[in-house]
Formats: structure tokens, sequence, C-alpha cells
């Protein structure tokens, strides 16, 4: 059975993508004109909430981009997961919402307001706290890249992927100056990955 996938480009369906290549699974991808609930309202009977991505695999319809992710890893290789049984299971779980939640929220708000386009004191004043937080927050990557090249168990899982999306927004919005050394440096590790790169260069 196709899996299909629903994408735009630079948003958070690069994590399903980025899975998809990591994992060597083949998908059919559908690009959409973003955002979708209002330049493709068909996709709204795909996925109610307007948002990508989503992905629909027989039966299955996932409209959380981790949750695509942790379905896709658990099916066609564990590799990019943490048992439950594994030490690292605590932090793993951790991490991932780090990279959706705590860094997303601020960074959504900046991609939010930069997209309306509009201009003025409120705004910028909404931006520049946006700003703020989201380098307060980075502090804490920061911290946890001491001695470690992924955020937990040593190697490549979905914690790294969760965050590796919030970190590529930092780039496209001109932040990067919010990221400690090993932060730099840690989201270079993540972009010289092929299937990362192959992964954003879907349009
Ligand atoms: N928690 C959801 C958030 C999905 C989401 O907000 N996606 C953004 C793009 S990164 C979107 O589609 N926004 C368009 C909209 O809200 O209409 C996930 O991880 O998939």
């Amino acid at each position: 059975m196709t899996i299909t996938v629903y994408h735009a480009k630079n948003t958070r369906s690069m994590r399903v993508l980025w899975v998809l290549e990591e994992l060597g699974v083949k998908a059919e991808i559908r690009s959409l004109a973003f955002p979708p609930s209002k330049r493709q309202p068909d996709y709204l009977t795909v996925n109610p909430t307007g948002t990508v991505p989503a992905m629909v695999d027989g039966p299955t319809v996932l409209t959380e981009s981790m949750a695509i992710c942790d379905y896709l890893a658990a099916r066609h290789g564990p590799s990019l997961l943490v048992g439950a049984d594994d030490p690292a299971r605590t932090d793993f779980v951790q991490w991932l919402w780090y990279g959706e939640s705590t860094l997303m929220t601020p960074l959504s708000r900046i991609a939010t307001v930069s997209r309306l386009g509009r201009k003025g004191a409120d705004i910028d004043a909404v931006l520049d706290d946006a700003r703020g937080n989201a380098g307060v927050r980075l502090t804490a990557l920061e911290r946890r890249l001491e001695g470690r090249d992924f955020l937990v168990a040593g190697r490549l899982t979905l914690a790294d992927i969760s965050a590796g999306y919030p970190l590529h927004l930092v780039g496209l919005f001109g932040l990067d100056h919010l990221l400690g050394p090993r932060s730099a440096a840690y989201r270079d590790r993540l972009r010289a990955r092929p299937a990362y790169q192959r992964a954003i260069s879907v349009e």
C-alpha cells in the first residue's frame, strides 16, 4: 500500500520527509500551497485542522508530525526510537517535546507574524518578544549538547528530528546569532546528513 504524505516546503512536514529518507521508505509526496486551509481548502477533507503534515497509510490517517515520525520509525526500523526499557527513554521523551513544544512556540509566532506581512510597533514588539523567548529557550539545547553529538542515546533519534525543524527555522529567520557554538555545530551535523539534504530540497 502506498503511503501518502502531504507536505509544504519549510514546514514541519520536512521532519516526515527526513524520517522517510533516513529509513529508506518510499511515499507519495503531495505538495500543497501554503497555508492549505486558505489556498487548498479541499485538503480539509484529509486533515480538518488544515495543517501540514498529514499522512495516509491505508486506514491510518495521522496529522501530527511527530506522531507520523513515530509511526514510520516503529514500522520501518526501530533505529530512530528509544525503547521503553532503555534508560535513555525519559530523556528521549523530554527532548521530543522540547523540539515541538518549547522551541516551536516562539518560532511559530515569528512564522505567522512574518507571513502576514504587517508592519508597525505592535508587530515589532511581538517579534522582539518571540526572538528573545527563542534565544532563552535555545540555551537549554546548548547546555544539553555539552559532550554530546546527539540529544539522547548517542545516536540520531526522533528527538533530533523534532529539534531539527525549529533549528531550520532559526536559519530561515536569520536568527543564527541565537545559537551557541555547540548548537550551531549540532545543526551542521544534522544538515550534513544526506537524508536531511534530500528532505529539505523537496518543493
Ligand atoms: N503540532 C502539529 C502542528 C502542525 C502545524 O501547525 N503546521 C503548520 C506548518 S509548520 C501549518 O500547517 N500551519 C498552517 C495553518 O495553521 O493553517 C504538527 O507537529 O504537525
